[in-house]
């Protein structure tokens, strides 16, 4: 297992699209493994591939108490969304800020998991939020996107400040 070092806002492979995920070996499950580590770690509750440089359509998240209920979604499709909900977001490539976003308060979706297997889940509050932002990730979108251009850049200035000072 290996702790991976995440990109950070405004690196611009955080802006690619991310490939579809067309072969399950054991090197995509180390991959799959090495994202969880480096999520539980960072602490986060989400993880998507294009976060650690990696253009896979391959996201992780857990977002329980126990830190015991790992998901993988790989090529993932939102198949129906509804409602809204309002709450303030985090991401681990855009370090110390934190949003208010809308997004839909339940969606379904259909995946694949680490074996290549398709599934189809429903999902509501923070697993609900969590799966459309690491979702984002994949279309290569951030939740700055969702502030205003004053906002973006207040935070993209901060940050490229902080990554200068700290050489
Ligand atoms: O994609 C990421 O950077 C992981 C995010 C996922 C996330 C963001 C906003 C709302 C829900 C999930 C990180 O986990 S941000 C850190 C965090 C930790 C605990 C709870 C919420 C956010
Ligand atoms: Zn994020």
């Amino acid at each position: 297992m290996a702790k991976l070092p995440i990109l950070r806002y405004p690196d611009p492979r955080l802006r690619r699209r991310a490939e579809p995920v067309t072969v399950f070996d054991d090197r995509l499950r180390q991959l799959i493994d090495d994202m969880f580590q480096t999520m539980y770690e960072a602490p986060g509750i989400g993880l998507a591939a294009p976060q650690v440089d990696v253009q896979l359509r391959l996201l992780v998240v857990d977002v329980s108490e126990q830190r015991d209920q790992p998901l993988v979604l790989i090529n993932p499709q939102l198949l129906e969304s509804s409602g809204q909900e309002l709450n303030d977001e985090g991401c681990l490539s855009v370090p110390g800020f934190y949003e208010p976003v809308q997004r839909a308060a339940q969606i379904r979706f259909c995946a694949m998991d680490r074996n290549g297997e398709p599934f189809e889940q429903e999902a509501e509050g923070l697993l609900a939020v969590c799966i459309q932002h690491e979702m984002d990730h994949l279309e290569g979108k951030l939740f700055v996107d969702y502030l205003s251009e004053m906002k973006r850049q207040r935070i993209r200035k901060k940050l490229e400040k902080l990554r200068r000072r700290a050489g």
